[in-house]
């Protein structure tokens, strides 16, 4: 048998070997490790390339993908925010240029909401790597002007504890209560022990990021690990509910769909 060729024996696959591996599809959900999510490149970026983590072609009614950007890559020029689009940065640092405004450097926290039709400009002007979570989604009007486009950094949007529970808290990035947005994106943070009490069943969806810490994630039915990187997406009505494991915080990145009727 040549040297590097696995051993195969059912029941004593190592862990990632053929077949192996965390990532999950499910009708209601899915859980994808970063490592999976295979790349492609944008039409309207250069010297980036792409991970595509939530999609219509997953169920999503939103897309979300991961953008690594080399130094000088990034948007050709400006561009246009077609439909509403939401940026965070998860590493390094890029530059963001919005409408006339004066360019804007975004450090990993940093983020940014452009409404529909915005004019902007993505850039990496630094020596290293930059990773940008980009969510995109349909903007549902009501009538009302779209929201205004939004710079800022996670740092500089307070926590607020929106159930009492003590070591729970949320940073609502859109801020609340204003019916322009069609979603809020908010970071949700953990103290170890922290946990959600009831296993949420909604119709929203979320899109979700672990940006820090780790736990366990309850699906539909599954418990997952989830560590620092991993993607969740949790379709309309998936019950779902977040115990954090690590000595330290856990802290995710979610996308929720609020504000609108259905009938
Ligand atoms: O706001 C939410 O729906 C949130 N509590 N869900 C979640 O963290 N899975
Ligand atoms: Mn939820």
């Amino acid at each position: 048998m040549h040297p590097n060729a696995l051993s195969l024996r059912p029941g004593h696959l190592p862990p990632g070997a053929i077949g192996h591996g965390r990532a999950v599809v499910k009708p209601n959900y899915a859980f994808m490790p970063p490592e999976g999510i295979l790349s492609s490149r944008l039409p309207d970026y250069e010297q980036t390339v792409v991970h595509f983590q939530a999609a219509p072609a997953l169920g999503a009614e939103f897309a979300q993908a991961l953008l690594a950007i080399a130094p000088g890559g990034g948007t050709r020029g400006m561009i246009l925010a077609q439909p509403q689009h939401f940026f965070f940065v998860i590493e390094g640092t890029v530059v963001i240029h919005v409408e006339d405004g004066e360019p804007q450097e975004l450090t990993a926290g940093g983020f940014a909401y452009l409404p529909p039709g915005t004019r902007f400009s993505l850039r990496n002007e630094s020596p290293g790597p930059a990773r940008v979570e980009r969510l995109t989604k349909p903007y549902e009007s009501i009538g009302l002007p779209p929201p205004d486009p939004i710079v800022s950094h996670r740092d500089k949007v307070p926590a607020t504890n929106l159930t009492g529970a003590e070591g729970r808290n949320w940073k609502l990035l859109l801020g609340a209560g204003d019916f322009r947005f069609d979603m809020e994106i908010n970071i949700l943070s953990f103290q170890p022990g922290a946990y959600f009490p009831d296993v949420e069943t909604h119709i929203m969806e979320h899109g979700l990021v672990m940006l820090e810490g780790q736990g366990l994630y309850y699906l539909a039915g599954d418990w997952h690990e989830i560590w620092a990187g991993d993607f969740i997406w949790m379709g309309a009505y998936c019950p779902q509910q977040f115990y954090p494991t690590g000595f330290g915080e856990a802290a995710y990145l979610l996308y929720k769909n609020v504000n609108r009727d259905i009938s």
